[in-house]
């Protein structure tokens, strides 16, 4: 078991596996997202200036080999997890010379109690396209800031909010930075896996290249989780394309979390300090 992996990943928030993917995989992902954003609308891209870009993962069926990636779901079992799953997954392209992102986490369970346990119950694997720093744009994050409060919480607004997502203002505190936060640059093969409630964010890309990443959401041990929560996340899976083969559409349905029973999902709950 990668004990030391996992206690990375529980106490900091974050872990990496180095050189998982394939050069052939790699250079097939570049190929594709590079031709999705050669065709990006100026709507998008002013939408998303803080992100870059911000597609589903479902726009070539490539990405069914992403996200069935053997040796990422064998790097989660050798953490000691189970039973995981995968819900959905976006591509985030940060042209040259394009703004840093926004501080915030990616998830909106904060009214379970579970919530403030160091386990994770979602996990970002964010795949960088090319070796990352924080020159061209690599991810900062402020290691136990998934469980633990931190002055940052109080200052930043809904992650995602249009107006920071369009980077209007860079003095705003999701643009700030900040003393506890450390830098993650990883070579283009690694694995990073994060909690989704980690506060991360990353520096602008100052480059003359695209910086790209990948991330897709898996639930480390879906079977454990609480009801609604089980519920919320089987609800917010994105439907999987109907124009892709049935071998391809199963590669990724048989990760798909299922939930039949009858809680109510939650909705989007933000971040609150926990009481007691
Ligand atoms: O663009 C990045 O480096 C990080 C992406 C990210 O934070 C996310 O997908 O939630």
């Amino acid at each position: 078991m990668s004990k030391e992996k996992y206690n990375q990943l529980v106490n900091e928030g974050y872990c990496i596996f180095e050189n998982i993917l394939s050069d052939a995989l790699l250079d097939q992902l570049r190929s594709v997202t590079d031709q999705l954003c050669e065709n990006m609308t100026e709507e998008h891209k002013s939408y998303f200036r803080s992100q870059g870009s911000a597609f589903r993962t479902y726009e070539d069926p490539v990405f069914a080999e992403l996200i069935s990636w053997q040796l990422s779901l064998d790097a989660l079992k050798s953490m000691g997890f189970k039973d995981s799953t995968f819900t959905s997954g976006y591509i985030l392209s940060k042209p040259p010379h394009s703004p840093p992102l926004f501080w915030h986490y990616d998830w909106f369970g904060w009214e379970d109690p579970s919530t403030y346990d160091p386990r994770p119950q979602q996990v970002f694997f964010m795949y960088y396209l090319t070796d990352t720093t924080p020159h061209n744009g690599c991810l900062r994050v402020i290691p136990g800031s998934h469980y633990k409060h931190n002055p940052l919480h109080d200052l930043i607004m809904e992650p995602h909010a249009g107006e920071i997502s369009a980077a209007k203002d860079l003095n705003r505190p999701e643009f700030s930075t900040r003393p506890d936060e450390i830098d993650v640059p990883v070579k283009a093969s690694d694995l990073l896996i994060g909690d989704s409630r980690l506060l991360h964010a990353s520096y602008a890309n100052n480059s003359d290249e695209r910086r790209t990443v990948i991330t897709l959401w898996f639930q480390p041990d879906f079977c454990d989780l609480p009801e609604r929560i089980k519920a919320q996340l089987a609800s917010k899976t994105h439907p999987i394309p109907e124009d892709w083969s049935p071998e391809v559409q199963e590669m990724v349905r048989r990760l798909n979390p299922k939930y039949d029973g009858n809680a109510e999902p939650y909705g989007r709950v933000l971040y609150q300090r926990k009481s007691g």
